[in-house]
């Protein structure tokens, strides 16, 4: 049965200009894409999303990187899509990241790592629905 998977493209990546690079590899990698659109966080949007970091060293940092410019973000559809998008976009450090992965491919370090993915189906649902409404439409 499909899934769904939440993802953003960091500021750095779409400042850098690698949006449509990523949406042809996501696309390629067999994921339907059922949302998406441009937008930027603000300070509070960004705090919320990431609350579960917020007692780490790197909270602050992670917060003025993601609120620096745009982001797109989009809920794509695939089967296993959590698990198989973690695999495409490789780990959160890109130094470890896996070969032809997009992080290996686009993102510069482990904080301007390009690219956002869930991290379990629940999160998913929670993390499409922070950034949409409307989603059964689809
Ligand atoms: P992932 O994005 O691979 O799920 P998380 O959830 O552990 O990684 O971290 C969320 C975000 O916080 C990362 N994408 C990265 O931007 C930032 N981050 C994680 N670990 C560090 C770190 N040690 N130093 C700086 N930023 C970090």
């Amino acid at each position: 049965m499909a899934e769904i998977t939440l993802t953003m493209i960091k500021p750095d990546g779409v400042a850098d200009g690698y949006t449509g690079k990523i949406i042809d590899k996501i696309i390629e990698s067999g994921f339907k894409i059922q949302a998406m659109k441009l937008t930027r966080l603000s300070h509070e949007k960004a705090e919320e999303f990431y609350a579960i970091h917020k007692e780490r060293s790197f909270f602050g940092e992670l917060i003025a990187f993601m609120t620096e410019g745009p982001i797109v973000v989009a809920v794509l559809e695939k089967e296993n899509a959590v698990e198989d998008f973690r695999k495409l976009i490789g780990a959160t450090n890109p130094a470890n990241a896996a070969d032809g992965t997009i992080r290996k491919l686009f993102a510069k370090n482990i904080e301007r790592n390009a690219i956002h993915g869930s991290d379990s189906n629940e999160n998913a649902a929670i993390e499409a629905s922070f950034h949409f409404s409307g989603l059964e439409r689809f």
